[in-house]
């Protein structure tokens, strides 16, 4: 039985993942973080599989990854966890360093020492782009990021990429492209608008409020998403892939395609400008170049745009009419 270890399995994509390598048939070892109430919502379906192992521990805490990876001798293990929220990491930048730059460093150290025949996922981001150099943004893009949260990846995409070629280790980075799902954390704006437009709907809110409506994103299905970042750790080179749909739009036409899919026939009048939304500074585009990914790993987005909104809406509507 393989084993794989998971740092974030509480968040959007680890519960994902988790779910993909469980029917997969791995032993599945996710590492989670005291909290003053249990924030299990995504796993809760897992919690009862014998095959899912919950350890304690925290991206900050060196001993916490290290022991447990000692003991547990995984095959694969995902670094998922961070400070993941772009404006937060305005608020709190030295924070979402601790967390998203140096706990990548962590993690790779508790590897090296503990297991380092284990192959290793550092999960990057397009927001590592930020001011686009070129379009679409391949592997070879120049990193410009915008946000604190920009740069603590950028560290945590190069010190990954520094441990493969100074130890030797198997470690690769996705450079994931923004991907959703009805998993989604509220504040990020795709279900933040999926939420409300079900909820104006359903007469239960009048309006969202909403910042920057003319940024560009390349979005797609995190389902989609957590299978790349597995065929990444079953090749027998670790590299770097970019990982997209090759197509943006911007959050107005994510607006609009929402109020579409609600019934609600008059988007402007759904929506309010709330300045507390806008950024200190913007990414303005993404829009990647997955082509590598197609020919390496037999990589492609099955879920697209529309699909997604659908997905994401009809889950809100859903939900909200419980
Ligand atoms: P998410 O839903 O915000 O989940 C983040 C996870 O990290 C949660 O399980 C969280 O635990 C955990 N975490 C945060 N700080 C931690 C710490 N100090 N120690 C241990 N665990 C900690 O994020 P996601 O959307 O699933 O994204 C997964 C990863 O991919 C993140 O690294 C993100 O930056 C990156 N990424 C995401 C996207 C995207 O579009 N979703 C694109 C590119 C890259 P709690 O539940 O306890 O808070
Ligand atoms: O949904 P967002 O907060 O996602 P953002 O900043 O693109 O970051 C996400 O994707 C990255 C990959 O590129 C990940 F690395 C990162 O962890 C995260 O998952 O914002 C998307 C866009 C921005 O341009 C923002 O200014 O939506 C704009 N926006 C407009 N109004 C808003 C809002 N964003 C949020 N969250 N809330 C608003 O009210």
């Amino acid at each position: 039985m393989k084993k794989a270890f998971i740092t974030g399995v509480t968040g959007q994509d680890g519960s994902y993942l988790a779910e993909l390598l469980l029917d997969k048939g791995y032993k599945v070892y996710g590492l989670t973080r005291r909290t003053s109430t249990q924030n299990f919502a995504r796993i809760d379906h897992l919690m009862h599989n014998e095959n899912l192992e919950l350890i304690s521990g925290d991206l900050i805490d060196q001993n916490s990854l290290t022991y447990p990876l000692q003991k547990i001798q995984p095959d694969e293990v995902y670094n998922l966890a961070a400070q993941s929220f772009v404006q937060t990491s305005w608020d709190q930048p030295v924070l979402t360093g601790e967390f998203t730059a140096i706990g990548v460093v962590r993690i790779l150290e508790a590897v090296r020492l503990a297991c380092p025949q284990a192959k290793f996922y550092q999960a990057s981001s397009s927001e590592m782009f930020g001011k686009v150099q070129s379009v679409p943004q391949t592997e070879e893009t120049p990193f410009y990021p915008r946000s604190p949260y920009g740069v603590a990846k950028v560290y945590g995409h190069w010190i990954t990429v520094n441990y493969r070629e100074s130890y030797d280790l198997f470690a690769c980075s996705g450079i994931l492209f923004n991907h959703e799902s009805p998993r989604r954390g509220l504040e990020f704006v795709t279900r933040k608008i999926a939420n409300a437009v079900a909820r104006v709907k359903l007469g239960k809110q009048t309006h969202v409020e909403l910042g920057n409506l003319d940024s560009k994103r390349d979005w797609g299905y995190a389902k989609d998403y957590v299978e790349a970042m597995w065929l990444m750790l079953q090749q027998d080179r670790a590299e770097d892939y970019v990982i997209a749909t090759g197509e943006t739009h911007s959050v107005k036409e994510f607006l609009m395609a929402a109020c579409a899919e609600a019934g609600l026939p008059d988007w402007e009048a759904v929506y309010k400008h709330n300045s507390a939304y806008d950024r200190p500074a913007e990414v303005d585009l993404l829009i990647g170049d997955a082509t590598k990914a197609k020919e390496k790993l037999g990589w492609e987005p099955k879920v697209r745009f529309d699909e997604l909104v659908r997905i994401m809406v009809q889950a809100e509507l859903e939900k909200e009419s419980e």
